[in-house]
């Protein structure tokens, strides 16, 4: 997907570019959260403080090469017996930290330019990538509503978000997303397969070799 960098966007909600259609409903908004990202990466760290990353298992029984965690009123969660929302972290016993104020903000203004008004996310899944590991093609359908859209921000090293179609062997599209990137889905893209590319060795200054990816949803 190619990058149109405009060098002066201050008069404009979308900075460094306007915002670009994955597929229908799905758009990638590039930059969107760089003036914030400090903030966010700051916020990532506190939550993991109180729940820290974890590599859960599938109900297949592999684990998870990339690291999670949650913050909101519900975590999206992983085990042997399936996947699911719930409010309490299994490994702390503890309710998951309460969702950052800057994380609801950004969700909101960037839903807002993608075309959904009002987005109010209840739950945050937080993801932690290193080089060498990737998220396998999968649906988000663990929320209650699926009127509801999907705010996903990458920060760190950059990934090949891979976006596909309603059904698992439709061939993804690969989306570079770098530091700041906000995508956006909903509508006719929320139930898409979708997932990561196996990251690639990188460095950047904000996170080392490391990229943090939040997406913040209604789940309840
Ligand atoms: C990731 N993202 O970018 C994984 N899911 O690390 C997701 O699985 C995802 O980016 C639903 C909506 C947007 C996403
Ligand atoms: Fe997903």
């Amino acid at each position: 997907m190619k990058r149109s960098k405009a060098t002066s966007g201050d008069l404009f909600a979308v900075p460094r570019s306007e915002r670009e259609a994955i597929a229908e409903g799905a758009w990638l908004l590039p930059g969107f959260a760089l003036g914030v990202a400090d903030d966010l990466l700051a916020a990532i760290l506190q939550v993991a403080t109180a729940a820290p990353f974890r590599n859960m298992v599938t109900p297949g029984g592999f684990r998870m090469s990339v690291a999670m965690t949650n913050c909101g009123e519900a975590g999206w969660v992983t085990d042997r017996k399936g996947y699911r929302y719930q409010p309490v972290d299994p490994e702390t016993g503890f309710p998951w930290p309460a969702m950052p104020a800057a994380f609801l903000d950004l969700a909101a203004r960037a839903a807002e330019a993608a075309g959904f008004g009002g987005f109010r996310p209840d739950a945050c899944l937080i993801n932690r990538y290193e080089p060498g590991t990737r998220l396998t093609l999968h649906q988000d359908r663990n929320e209650r509503d699926f009127a509801q859209p999907i705010v996903s921000v990458s920060l760190g090293i950059p990934a090949t978000f891979l976006f596909g179609g309603d059904e698992r062997k439709d061939r993804p599209k690969r989306v570079p997303v770098e530091h700041g990137d906000v995508v956006v889905w909903g509508g006719p893209a929320r139930l898409a397969f979708h997932g990561v590319a196996e990251l690639a060795e990188a460095e950047h200054s904000a996170t080392g070799r490391r990229r943090y990816n939040i997406t913040l949803r209604k789940a309840l």
